[in-house]
C-alpha cells in the first residue's frame, strides 16, 4: 500500500531530526511532534465564557466530569486508570492533585491563584481512549488536532475570531450552542437552530473556516445521556396528566416549580428536572414520553438525538476521528513548516521543498475537503453520484473494499474491474459534470480511483 500522509509526515520529521542534530531546541520540538503523531486525536472544545463547553465535554464523555474548576486556562481530559488531575504550573514542576467532586456538578482541583498553564484530568472512560478532549477559551489552540468551536449566534462577527485565529477549514466544526434557547426558548427552538445551522453551512464565508456547522443543546444532550430513573419517572408522571391541566404549567419556570402544579410530584423533583433539562428540555421530554419514548433508555436516546448530539457524534467520527492520521499529519507538517522558517540553514533547504510538495499535493487533505463539501451541499452532484463520490473518497471508510462499496471478503482480482469502471465513470464526470465545482470534485474522486488502481497494480 502506498505510504499514507501520516507515514510520509513521520518520515519527514525523522529526516528533519537528522538535519537538526545538535540543535537542542529544534530537536526537542521535533521529538514532541513526532510523539504527538502517534497519539490519540486531540479534540479541542473552544468558545466564549458560558458557551456550554464544559457541558458539551460531559455530553461527549457521558458523565459528570466537567467543569473542573480552578484557574487553569486549559483543561485536558485523557483516559486514565483512576480519576486524578495532573497540574502543570508555568514556572514549577508538575504535580498531581486529587479531583474533588463538587456538591452540585463537576469537579474541583485545589490550585494556586494563578500561574497554572494547564490541568490534565485523567478519567477512566472508553470515549477518551481514541480522542482526548481539551476545554479552552482560545479559539484555535496549537495543541489541538481538531476543534469544536461553540458560538451562541451565527452572525458574521461570531466567526470573526475563528478567522482571525487562522482556523483551518479541514479540522474545525462550528457548533451553534445552547440551541434550546433559540427563538426565545420556544418549543421549536431546536428545529429553528438546526435550520439556521443548515443555512449557514453552505455560505462560503462559513466554509472558509470550518467543515460543517451543527446546532446542539449540550444541556439536553448531557441530560439525555445520563438520564436517571427518577427523572424518567417524573417526566412520565407529567406526561400522564391531562394536557389542559399540565400545559399552562410548562410555560414558565415559576409555574413549573410552583405550588399550584396539578400533581403530587414534589416541588424539589420538578426543580431538579428543570435544572437538568431547562424548560424547553422538559417540554421536549414530556412530548417524547407522551408519543414515542417507552422507557428511560428510549427517552435518553431520543433526547440525545433531538439535542443534535447524535448528529454531532457522527460528524466527529466521519470527519475527525476516522481521519486521525491525516489531521495529525497536517499539524505535524505545519509545525515543521514553522521550524524550518524560524531556523532555516543550508542543510534544511531540501526539506522545505519536500514539505511544500507534501502539503500542497496531499490528496488525503483534498478528499477531506470534498467530503465536507458534499456533506454540507457546497458541492451538489446528482443523488447517486454524490453517494458514490462520498464512498470513493473514503466517507464510509478508507479500505479499498469500503471505497468501492464491496464486501470486505472480496478477492483482489474483483477489486480491479470495480476500480477501473469507477475511474472511467469519474473521468467522464471531469468534463460532463454540470458545474465547475462538480468537475473539480470529479477530479478528486478520479484521483482516489487511480490511487486504488496504482495500489492494486
Ligand atoms: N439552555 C442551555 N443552557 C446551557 C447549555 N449548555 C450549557 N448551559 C448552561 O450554561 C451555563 C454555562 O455552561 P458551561 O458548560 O459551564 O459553559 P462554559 O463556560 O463554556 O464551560 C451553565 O449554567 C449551563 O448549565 C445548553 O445547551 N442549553
Ligand atoms: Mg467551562
Amino acid at each position: 500500500m502506498r505510504a499514507g500522509l501520516e507515514q510520509r509526515a513521520g518520515d519527514l520529521l525523522d529526516r528533519a531530526a537528522q538535519a537538526f542534530r545538535g540543535h537542542t531546541r529544534a530537536e526537542a520540538w521535533l521529538r514532541h511532534h513526532r510523539a504527538r503523531l502517534g497519539e490519540p486525536l486531540r479534540l479541542a472544545v473552544t468558545g466564549g465564557p458560558r458557551s456550554g463547553k464544559s457541558t458539551l465535554v460531559n455530553a461527549l464523555i457521558g458523565e459528570d466530569v466537567a467543569p473542573v474548576a480552578g484557574n487553569a486556562e486549559a483543561v485536558w481530559f485523557h483516559d486514565g486508570t483512576q480519576p486524578l488531575a495532573r497540574v502543570f504550573p508555568e514556572a514549577a514542576p508538575p504535580f498531581t492533585a486529587p479531583l474533588e467532586r463538587a456538591a452540585r456538578r463537576g469537579h474541583t482541583v485545589a490550585l494556586p491563584e494563578s500561574g497554572i498553564r494547564q490541568v490534565v484530568v485523567e478519567w477512566p472512560c472508553r470515549a477518551l481512549r481514541r480522542t482526548r478532549l481539551l476545554e479552552t477559551a482560545e479559539e484555535v489552540p496549537a495543541e489541538a488536532d481538531a476543534v469544536l468551536h461553540l458560538v451562541r449566534h451565527l452572525g458574521d462577527d461570531d466567526l470573526a475570531p475563528l478567522r482571525a485565529a487562522g482556523a483551518h477549514p479541514v479540522h474545525t466544526l462550528v457548533l451553534l450552542s445552547r440551541a434550546d434557547e433559540m427563538a426565545g426558548g420556544r418549543t421549536d427552538a431546536l428545529l429553528t437552530a438546526k435550520r439556521i445551522a443548515r443555512r449557514r453551512r453552505t455560505d462560503p464565508r462559513t466554509s472558509a473556516v470550518c467543515q460543517d456547522v451543527l446546532a446542539v443543546s449540550a444541556r439536553i444532550a448531557h441530560a439525555g445521556r445520563t438520564l436517571r430513573e427518577q427523572e424518567y419517572a417524573t417526566v412520565v408522571a407529567i406526561a400522564g396528566l391531562p394536557r389542559p391541566d399540565a400545559e399552562p404549567h410548562l410555560l414558565s419556570a415559576d409555574r413549573f416549580t410552583g405550588a399550584s402544579f396539578p400533581s403530587a410530584i414534589p416541588a424539589g423533583r420538578r426543580a431538579d428536572l428543570l435544572a437538568r433539562l431547562g424548560l424547553g428540555g422538559v417540554r421536549l421530554a414530556v412530548t417524547l414520553a407522551r408519543t414515542t419514548a417507552r422507557s428511560r433508555a428510549e427517552l435518553g436516546d431520543q433526547l440525545a438525538r433531538q439535542s443534535g448530539l447524535t448528529e454531532l457524534q457522527a460528524s466527529i467520527s466521519d470527519l475527525l476521528t476516522t481521519r486521525r492520521g491525516v489531521l495529525k499529519a497536517r499539524v505535524a507538517l505545519v509545525a515543521l513548516e514553522h521550524l524550518l522558517r524560524a531556523e532555516a540553514h543550508p542543510a534544511t533547504g531540501h526539506l522545505a521543498a519536500e514539505l511544500e510538495l507534501l502539503l500542497a499535493g496531499a490528496h488525503e487533505l483534498r478528499e477531506l475537503r470534498l467530503l465536507a463539501a458534499l456533506r454540507t451541499g457546497r458541492v451538489a452532484l446528482p443523488g447517486d453520484l454524490a453517494l458514490e463520490a462520498r464512498r470513493l473518497v473514503g466517507g464510509d471508510g478508507g479500505a479499498h473494499c469500503e471505497r468501492l462499496g464491496l464486501d470486505p471478503q472480496t478477492p483482489p482480482e474483483k477489486l480491479w474491474p470495480a476500480a477501473e469502471s469507477a475511474a472511467a465513470r469519474w473521468h467522464e464526470q471531469t468534463t460532463a459534470a454540470a458545474t465547475a465545482a462538480g468537475r473539480r470534485a470529479a477530479e478528486v474522486v478520479l484521483r482516489s480511483c487511480t490511487a486504488i488502481l496504482d495500489d492494486l497494480g
